[in-house]
């Protein structure tokens, strides 16, 4: 049982995502919640903590780039070029202040599962592994090629399926010609490159 003013609080961050997103984003972040609180279940992580940064992770996504930037400037927060022009990149630090300013949030894994969810980051923590991949496989993302193998993967082996996560972006962003931020291609090494031939553990 939740306790009655988590319950609450949860309640009134769900309306005010409802108001501040698209329809279309309200209901993918409805998504990412339901499945980062399965991933939480089978991975035996915190189903409390995993569903509220699912429901948090794009909270500023709605955001002008002037407003992204303005809220990261505000807390310090270093952003590199590719960042700095793209509200795409630049939505997952900004919705980490806004989780934390709008929404009441302090956990600082959830505030990091948010910030990072776009590129990802170099050894993830469970929490971050669980919103990243939640974020690609909610039942409604259905363009990529490789979902249904991911999907599988995800409830059977979730540093697999970061890995394929990362290869498929990747060559997707290669294949439409778009600018890769180093902090992805970091990630891509590590997981790829790094994590399966060195036996450090993902
Ligand atoms: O916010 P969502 O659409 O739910 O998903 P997201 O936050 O994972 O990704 C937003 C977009 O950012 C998505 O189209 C993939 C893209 N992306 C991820 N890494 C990079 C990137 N785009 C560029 N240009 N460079 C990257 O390194
Ligand atoms: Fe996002
Ligand atoms: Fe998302």
């Amino acid at each position: 049982m939740r306790d009655k003013n988590k319950e609450l609080d949860r309640i009134g961050i769900i309306r005010l995502l409802e108001k501040d997103l698209k329809y279309k984003r309200f209901i993918h972040t409805l998504g990412v919640a339901n499945i980062s609180a399965a991933l939480a279940m089978r991975y035996g992580a915190d189903t409390d903590k995993a569903e509220m940064a699912g429901l948090l992770h794009d909270c500023a996504k709605s955001l002008s780039l002037r407003d992204m930037l303005k809220l990261c400037e505000e807390e310090h927060l270093a952003l590199n070029d590719y960042e700095k022009k793209s509200t795409a990149l630049l939505h997952s630090k900004a919705g980490s202040v806004l989780a934390r300013k709008r929404f009441g949030c302090d956990d600082d894994e959830i505030l990091q599962a948010i910030r990072f969810h776009t590129t990802g980051r170099p050894a993830m923590s469970l929490l971050e592994k669980i919103v990243f991949t939640a974020d690609y496989i909610e039942p409604g993302r259905f363009a990529a090629p490789g979902l249904p193998l991911i999907r599988e993967l995800a409830f059977e082996d979730l540093d697999r399926a970061v890995m394929k996560i990362l290869e498929d972006t990747l060559s997707y962003l290669e294949f439409s010609g778009a600018r890769i931020d180093p902090q992805t291609q970091k990630t891509y090494e590590y997981y790829i490159e790094g994590a399966d031939h060195s036996g450090r553990p993902a």
